[in-house]
């Protein structure tokens, strides 16, 4: 990666500790992911990507620059992707899922603070972040209150923008969200000097869903019993979906899909059919995170969906049909960003009904709820979570853990158990 040494000095970027980071994520990513068995050929590509992450695809975000076109970077599914593509704007998803700078951030931040939040602070601080240097404007909402004075702190670092986001889906919730996304049109086509007219939408809006349907298509495929893809496998690939190029990440994703659905034809399977399934419910798992599904893995289990901002919560919500005209689509965008059911919102009921739908749905035996320690919506909403699972009869356990690697061993003793009763 060293020809790219140029480029990152140019973003600013602190190249020792850049380094570092780099020398940390890829023997991890060979340990966890180049060593499991029988992994579909259509991967190659996504490790061919992760490879290159803060490469080729970094190469190809300052030439878009360069010609001119914005790149904006986002915390929350929240941020509409379809109106910076109607500018001509690059989304990258900038939540960082490494402990490796967070240090930086504990300067400014609480120590209670999730690991999450620390995160991405911690990344544009350490200036080992070459995404986050790359984007003209960085958004972020109003979902939970530590990234909501996070951002606080982080505008004095980057150009910055904030979305309200309501905590109720009421009227006027939605009223004031649509108004949210009205402005932050306008702050786009400020920034870029372009206008978001009706048919820039609905390309966006298209080229957005393409890329949820591919993704919908691997999540179906993945239900068959034996399961076609390992449950890391398909978080790699939700993972990748916020860093890469939207249409060509659409043509590996179906590529992918379709060798599955191959192998689903032909019975073939990554675990014995019989393997306890799970599904993943909670607080969203940013590259490099790959913990919770690793040590359900290692338990013999198999990962089958994620209920969860980097999983379904991301890509089951579609833009509804609507009048066409501007307005009509921005309000349509904007009722969909609101049907994530983020832990945010209260009551929050729909969130519990989908989890139970993704259980029936990919028919596993339980679900694990992984939360990031000092996350109070989702920590306090799991309680809700598992009444409800457990009057629909699903057995779950509730984990609160963080990026290190210190309650690995805790955690794999309490993950062992739980899959050893679900074999029962
Ligand atoms: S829509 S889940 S991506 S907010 S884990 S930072 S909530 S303290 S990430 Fe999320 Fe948007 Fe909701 Fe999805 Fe705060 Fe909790 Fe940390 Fe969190």
């Amino acid at each position: 990666m060293s020809e790219y040494h140029s480029m990152w000095s140019e973003l600013g970027l602190d190249l020792d500790r850049h380094d570092g980071l780099l020398a940390a994520v890829g023997p991890a990513y060979e340990s966890v992911f180049l060593s499991q068995p029988d992994r579909p050929k259509a991967m190659e590509y996504f490790d061919f990507v992760v490879g290159e992450v803060h490469g080729l695809r970094i190469q190809e975000l300052v030439e878009h620059r360069r010609k001119g076109g914005i790149v904006v970077g986002a915390f929350c599914v929240f941020a509409p992707e379809d109106l910076i593509l109607a500018v001509g704007g690059v989304p990258v998803g900038l939540c960082a899922g490494a402990d490796f700078a967070i240090p930086d951030a504990e300067q400014f931040l609480p120590r209670n603070t999730c690991a999450l939040i620390k995160a991405a602070l911690g990344f544009k601080l350490a200036a080992v972040c070459p995404y986050f240097e790359c984007c003209d404007l960085v958004v972020g909402e109003t979902t939970c209150d530590g990234k909501k004075k996070m951002y606080e702190i982080l505008a004095d670092h980057h150009p910055s923008y904030v979305m309200e986001v309501p905590q109720r889906k009421t009227d006027q919730g939605r009223a004031l969200f649509l108004e949210e996304v009205r402005q932050f049109g306008s702050r786009l086509e400020e920034l870029s000097g372009g206008r978001i007219e009706a048919e820039h939408l609905r390309h966006a809006i298209e080229v957005v869903h393409a890329k949820k349907r591919a993704l919908q298509r691997v999540a179906r495929a993945r239900r068959a019993r034996p399961s076609p893809i390992s449950g890391l496998d398909a978080l790699l690939v939700s993972q990748v979906s916020f860093y890469d190029d939207y249409p060509r990440f659409t043509e590996k994703t179906d590529a992918l899909a379709q060798e599955i659905e191959a192998r689903v034809a032909a019975g073939q399977g990554v675990a014995p059919a019989d393997a306890p399934r799970v599904v993943i419910a909670g607080t969203p798992a940013a590259f490099p995170y790959w913990k919770v599904t690793q040590l359900l893995t290692d338990a013999g289990a198999v990962v089958v969906g994620e209920e969860s901002c980097v999983g379904s919560r991301y890509y089951d919500t579609m833009t509804r049909a609507n009048d066409g005209t501007r307005d009509g689509q921005l309000e349509a965008i904007a009722s969909r960003l609101l049907d994530t059911h983020c832990a945010c919102f209260t009551p929050n009921e729909d969130r519990t009904e989908d989890i139970i739908r993704v259980v029936r749905e990919t028919q596993a035996d339980g679900v694990v709820q992984s939360v990031l320690q000092f996350c109070q919506t989702y920590a306090t909403e799991s309680y809700l979570v598992e009444r409800a699972l457990e009057e629909a009869g699903i057995p779950s356990i509730e984990i609160e853990t963080d990026y290190s690697t210190e309650d690995t061993e805790r955690l794999r003793t309490r993950i062992e158990a739980f899959v050893e009763m679900l074999r029962q």
